[in-house]
């Protein structure tokens, strides 16, 4: 470590970089892909079953995706989340063609104490099973294991599974197939549908699949996305019958703004707030279908609509003030002439960083959790390229000032501190540049 004496500024030793795989902010995996995330509330803990994109080896993959198996994420807070690993794999499934990496988009819904795992794949017995089909698996726990059915659905030709039980018991499941988005009642024992498929009818022209249906004082919310520019953007109409009909009512996310082509998402209520769970393509630019998943925080206006939803990279949950707040994935900055990259563009998962060079610039980052201790040091990873001041407050701008520090030129990233006058609760922090001089930020930790 290095010391400005004249400030207490402390310069560390050259950061060694550790990849997290699993983060509070968008996207909230990075140390694999994935995509197609329904969100499930199992007895209080947020469970999320995305499908796992991985890149395919010369000549797998079905329709350039490469999808071999399911892993299970929870969090109890939005913040700390924990993979459980493979809950399924394409090898386990009898009845599926292992040599397509098929395994699209799944859900999953408890009923009395038994997890159902609804998932797509193409099958083997192509005579019987052309095409993709749904099966079902049944598990004990959230995390499995799952035992899968020997044979897909009967009746259930498609993708993109959502099941949902209304409050008089009934189940349903929806999902994509006939050309169109399609609901069937579910059987007691929810391992076949009863009667013929409905299509759900009067929705605006375009592709659709990955229907989402959820409940909320007495309106069903059916949710799609669907094509009607270039990429897919979320969809909602609403009706008072989980069968429909329903009536269109407006798009919840736009289309995604670096251009991955699909997007897929559930919603659902947690702890009081209400979540779009939802996928871009953040760690592979250039490859959208190397997909990561996202959370952001979803609001409903008092008749009932949903406000539009906008991507963030700052996501949901508390950071805790003494884990490493990654402040490129701001939730606010005062001016465009602030940019972001990735830390190392071979290793994306390693993160990003943000930069200025722009005098009294901003970035603000929400949410940040002091708790009731007592934070007297600010460790900021940092690489400044000449000398230069970086002032922290609180909840605004020019709230309350936490740290000030002078920031020593560098040719490298560095680990700087400074003593902190921190406060205590939740807080939102405002990140201030004092010069004109080029800083890359990356993160910052309250000791
Ligand atoms: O992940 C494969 C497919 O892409 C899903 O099944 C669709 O919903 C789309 O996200």
């Amino acid at each position: 470590m290095k010391q400005n004496g004249t400030r207490n500024l402390f310069l560390c030793l050259l950061y060694v970089m550790t990849a997290t795989g699993l983060q509070a902010q968008n996207p909230l995996i990075t140390d694999q892909f994935t995509a197609d995330p329904s969100a499930r509330v199992f007895e209080g803990r947020l469970y999320v079953f995305p499908s796992h994109d991985v890149p395919c080896g010369p000549g797998q993959g079905f329709i350039g995706f490469c999808m071999p198996d399911y892993h299970v994420f929870s969090s109890e807070n939005l913040t700390d989340w924990t993979d459980h690993g493979v809950i399924l794999s394409q090898n386990q499934v009898n009845w599926v063609d292992s040599n397509r990496y098929s395994f699209w988009a799944p859900d999953c819904i408890e009923k009395d104490g038994k997890y159902y795992f609804y998932f797509p794949a193409v099958g083997k017995d192509t005579t019987h099973y052309p095409g993709m089909w749904v099966g079902v698996a049944v598990a004990d726990k959230p995390w499995g294991p799952y035992s899968p059915e020997p044979v897909p659905m009967a009746g259930v030709r498609g993708i993109d599974p959502n099941p949902f039980i209304d409050r008089d018991g009934q189940a349903y499941l929806y999902w994509a197939g006939r050309g169109s988005l399609v609901v069937a009642k579910l059987s007691e024992d929810m391992k076949s549908i009863v009667g013929e498929p409905r299509t759900v009818t009067n929705l605006p022209a375009g592709f659709k699949e990955g229907p989402y249906l959820f409940e909320r004082n007495g309106i069903y919310y059916f949710t799609y996305p669907t094509v009607t520019n270039k990429t897919e953007e979320l969809a909602y109409a609403t009706g008072d019958n989980p069968l429909g009909p329903f009536k269109y009512r407006g798009i919840i996310m736009d289309e995604s703004p670096v251009g991955c082509w699909t997007n897929h998402h559930s919603i659902l209520e947690y702890k009081g707030q209400w979540y779009l769970f939802y996928h871009h393509n953040d760690l592979s630019p250039d490859f959208d279908k190397n997909r990561s998943i996202r959370a952001d925080s979803l609001f409903f206006e008092a008749d009932g609509s949903i406000r539009k939803v906008i991507p963030s990279w700052r996501g949901v949950g508390l950071s805790p003030a003494d884990s490493k707040i990654q402040i490129d994935r701001y939730s606010d900055i005062s001016d465009t002439c602030v940019s972001i990259d990735y830390l190392d563009v071979s290793i994306k998962s390693l993160g990003w960083y943000i930069q200025s060079d722009k005098e009294n610039n901003w970035i603000r980052y929400n949410q940040v959790d002091f708790g009731d201790k007592e934070y007297l040091k600010l460790m900021v990873r940092a690489w400044p390229r000449g000398s230069a001041g970086l002032e922290v407050h609180l909840d605004k701008p020019d709230g309350p000032l936490v740290s000030s520090l002078l920031l020593d030129p560098a040719d490298n990233w560095q680990e700087y501190m400074q003593v902190a006058a921190a406060p205590k609760g939740v807080h939102d922090l405002f990140l201030v540049l004092k010069s004109n001089e080029m800083v890359k930020l990356d993160w910052i930790r309250f000791e």
